[in-house]
């Protein structure tokens, strides 16, 4: 009932740190389709009549992740959609970022070639935030949602990119640069492992 043959690449990194920037210049220049798992999770929390909308409300702006379940059927929906149009390249934006995720979406979709992660110091990452809140419209672009997306990050995401480092599959890309000079990196590393 999943998708067989189909090519993952995670990209993970802080709150702020450029994931769906660099994803959308990605897009451009590669066979990939991005789907970003918060965007997914915002959308669905603003569907009418979603059982789960008030529940991903509040998990969002309390930076916590959402229970898998919700996040991977949000994603398995995405990916069989894409799929049956004949794409095969997945850029997975912003997940996993809890090891239960990781494990789950590896036995039941499909393990990942890359991983990408952005490495970015917490104080770059809120000032783009704190700029961006003002006219995201985002629930948690707040300073005190921002802290707590912090925490999770450190405590909870943090050991999946040690759990893939340990695999030897994490790029590490500093996103403390421009955009261009971070997106080129990116290209060098998809060329070096022949993307
Ligand atoms: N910007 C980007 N790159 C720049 C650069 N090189 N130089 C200068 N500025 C740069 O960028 C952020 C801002 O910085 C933008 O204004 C951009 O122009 C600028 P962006 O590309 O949006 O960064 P990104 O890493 O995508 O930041 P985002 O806020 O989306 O990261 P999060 O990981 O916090 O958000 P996400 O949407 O993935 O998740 C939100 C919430 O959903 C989570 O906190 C969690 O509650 C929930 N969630 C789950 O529960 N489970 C999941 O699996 C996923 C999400
Ligand atoms: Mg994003």
């Amino acid at each position: 009932d999943y998708p067989d043959k189909i090519n993952v690449v995670f990209v993970l990194g802080g709150p702020g740190s450029g994931k769906g920037t660099q994803c959308s210049k990605l897009v451009k220049n590669y066979k990939f389709v991005h789907l970003s798992a918060g965007d997914l999770l915002r959308e669905e929390k603003n569907t009418p009549g979603s059982e789960f909308g008030e529940l991903i409300d509040h998990y969002i702006k309390e930076g916590l992740i959402v229970p898998q379940e919700i996040t991977i059927k949000l994603l398995k929906n995405a990916i069989v959609k894409e799929y049956n149009k004949g794409l095969r390249n997945f850029l997975i934006d912003g997940f996993p970022r809890k090891m239960d995720q990781a494990i789950s979406f590896e036995n039941s979709v499909s393990e990942s070639k890359l991983v990408l992660y952005f490495e970015c110091p917490e104080q770059i990452m809120l000032e783009r935030l704190l700029n961006r809140g003002k006219t995201s419209g985002r629930s948690d672009d707040n300073l005190e949602s921002i802290k707590k997306r912090f925490k999770t990050f450190v405590e909870t995401s943090m050991p999946v990119v040690e759990y893939f480092d340990d695999q030897s599959k994490v790029v590490k890309i500093s996103c403390n640069e421009p955009v261009d000079e971070v997106y080129d990196h990116v290209v060098e590393q998809f060329k070096e492992k022949k993307i």
